[in-house]
């Protein structure tokens, strides 16, 4: 093993690719990796602890990866995830697609074989062409091949990972770099401390004019609130241009908390209402992807599924690329969200009308009379538990602790917990995001306890809980203040499924019955509860957040209570015929 206290100080005559590699991170204020050890990083990652860095091991690289991205996410820095060759890095390649997908700033750092052998394909230890592989994925992928370039390198990934729209990026890293040496005064010379990694956008004055006028033209204007606000952290400015305009608004699931939920301007409450009677939409930091149904259709009052409904769209967006991406964008405004909405709030000035009372009037019946059924509904107590009854609970108890970070995944898990459990701070619910992809559970659970020190609730079905529930290991081994609360309805989307063979497999949606996920984390030192209603869930949830002790509820949910896919059902190809 190296000496683990080399790094490149004034006292060591000489440095090496370890030394130049952490160096770099930390000059550039990047102060956590997270990540699994081998060959060729076991070094590195003892050698960026001995430094002084936090390094998060985990129990697979996929977990370790959405850690980064979230972390990237919530701290505007790009989140790192060091792996192994070949099958660490594509371990890891799930997350680093998920990260560009998702605008989430990560860079997936990759030892990787020796170059010759990878090349001629002479068959190395773990050979694979991983910057070919990583390419398609990642929003931009390099590779150093000299000690003297690794500066450059993590300059280039950090700028590529965090400006303009952010994304993953993928860095390879030879095991050869690692043990280059470099006279030490020359290494320090060679990094580069990155000056304004995510340089402001400001948008062109005649686009904020064009998007102001066509606001007030509107008799029913809507403002959507996606990811893209939330990662802004320009939390103020976009609750005054809200509230100054008067205008409705509904949060895209990671944007809840923007402004808390319970804001009288939410139209959340009666989105199948304002989305096709909007006749001019303002989308700030959201896409119009699948999940907002691409701006058309029966969604947005179209006559048939690829029917534009009539809205006239303005889009504040920092990718000069994305308006006309579905439907005609009538006024893009191309810059980053904080100098955009800053520019639209100057325009706004203090005496903007407001938006028709008939407008206003509507939704407001509309969202009250939709509140009302729900509370109705979240009154019931009915034996076995349902997600209504279990995530009333979870409503109450992030209403107590607004300041703690809300992860979820699942299908009707997630849906129902998106709609119910209101979000009161900005950037404190992390979900499965555009791809709706299961796994990133305990990984994003894990960073957000590292890079917050809040508590985390995680909400999890029990088969999201599976693709990442190994990790309650690592919950307990940091002594993370997180509490898995896994809503156990015995399969995926429901466990009612049966064999229509009669044979002895069970369907393939269902898991064994009445499974035990509590016990898993006792393994570990940590705290199981098995809950079965919703007083003893509340118990739980309470003492595991007062207590900070990584916590697994089994909260035993109704096994006929779901859907098929939760709230997208109709994407089932089959779905038609059921
Ligand atoms: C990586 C990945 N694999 C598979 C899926 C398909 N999928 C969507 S939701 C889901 C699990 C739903 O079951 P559960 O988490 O138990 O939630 P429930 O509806 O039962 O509450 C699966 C497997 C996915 N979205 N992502
Ligand atoms: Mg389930």
């Amino acid at each position: 093993m190296t000496d683990l206290s080399m790094t490149t100080d004034t006292q060591s005559q000489v440095t090496d690719g370890f030394g130049l590699v952490i160096d770099a991170l930390k000059l550039n204020g990047i102060d956590t990796i997270f990540g699994l050890p081998g060959i060729p990083i076991t070094d590195l990652t003892r050698r960026a602890q001995a430094a002084g860095m936090r390094v998060i091991s985990f129990r697979h690289e996929q977990n370790a990866g959405n850690a980064a991205a979230i972390a990237g996410f919530m701290t505007q820095k790009p989140g790192i995830c060091l792996t192994v060759s070949a099958p660490g890095f594509l371990n890891g390649l799930t997350a680093l697609a998920n990260a560009t997908t998702n605008c989430f700033p990560m860079i997936l750092v990759s030892g990787s074989s020796e170059r010759e052998i990878v090349d001629l394909q002479q068959g190395d230890y773990e050979e694979m062409d991983q910057l070919a592989i990583a390419k398609p994925l990642a929003k931009a992928a390099f590779r150093v091949l000299h000690a003297e370039d690794i500066g450059v390198g993590i300059a280039r990934a950090i700028r590529a990972a965090v400006s303009g729209r952010p994304g993953g990026v993928y860095l390879d890293l030879p095991g050869k770099l690692f043990a280059q040496s470099l006279d030490a005064d020359a290494g320090r010379k060679s990094l580069i401390k990155v000056v304004d990694p995510a340089p402001r956008q400001i948008p062109a004055q005649k686009a904020v004019q064009r998007a102001l006028a066509l606001l007030k033209s509107a008799k029913r204007p809507l403002i959507i609130l996606g990811k893209g606000a939330a990662y802004a952290q320009a939390d103020a400015d976009i609750r005054a241009l809200v509230e100054k305009t008067g205008i409705p608004y509904l949060p895209m699931s990671m944007a809840k908390g923007l402004l808390p939920d319970t804001h009288e301007q939410s139209a959340s409450a009666a989105r199948s209402y304002v989305l096709p009677e909007a006749d001019v939409v303002m989308l700030v930091g959201a896409r119009l992807n699948w999940l907002l149904a691409h701006g058309k259709g029966k969604t947005w009052g179209g006559k048939d599924p690829k029917a534009w409904g009539g809205q006239k769209f303005i889009q504040v967006d920092i990718s000069p690329q994305e308006a006309d991406s579905n439907v005609r964008i009538d006024a893009p405004v191309v810059g980053d969200i904080g100098s955009c909405v800053s520019a639209l709030l100057a325009g706004i000035g203090s005496n903007w009308p407001k938006p028709p009372a008939e407008w206003l009037n509507a939704i407001a019946e509309r969202k009250n009379k939709n509140i009302a059924k729900m509370a109705e509904t979240l009154d019931k107590n009915p034996t076995p538990m349902n997600f209504h009854s279990a995530l009333a609970v979870v409503r109450d108890i992030v209403k107590a602790n607004p300041e703690a970070i809300l992860v979820n995944e699942g299908a009707n898990a997630l849906d129902f917990t998106r709609s119910i459990v209101d979000m009161y701070q900005p950037r404190k619910r992390l979900d499965v995001g555009t791809w709706g992809v299961m796994g990133i559970g305990m990984g994003f659970a894990v960073a957000a306890a590292v890079v917050s020190g809040q508590p985390v609730i995680a909400v999890e079905g029990d088969s999201a809980f599976g693709f990442s529930g190994m990790e309650v290991e690592t919950l307990c081994r940091y002594h993370l203040p997180v509490c898995v609360v896994v809503f156990n309805n015995n399969g995926v989307y429901r466990g009612t499924d049966v064999n229509p063979t009669g044979g002895p497999d069970v369907a393939p949606t269902v898991f064994v019955k009445g499974a035990r996920y509590d016990r898993l984390i006792e393994a570990f030192g940590g705290v199981g509860v098995h809950a079965t209603t919703p007083a003893e869930l509340r118990t739980a949830m309470e003492e595991a957040v007062r207590s900070r002790k990584p916590t697994l509820i089994n909260a035993v949910i109704d096994e006929t209570a779901g859907t098929e896919s939760g709230r997208i059902t109709s994407l089932n190809p089959s779905a038609k015929k059921k």
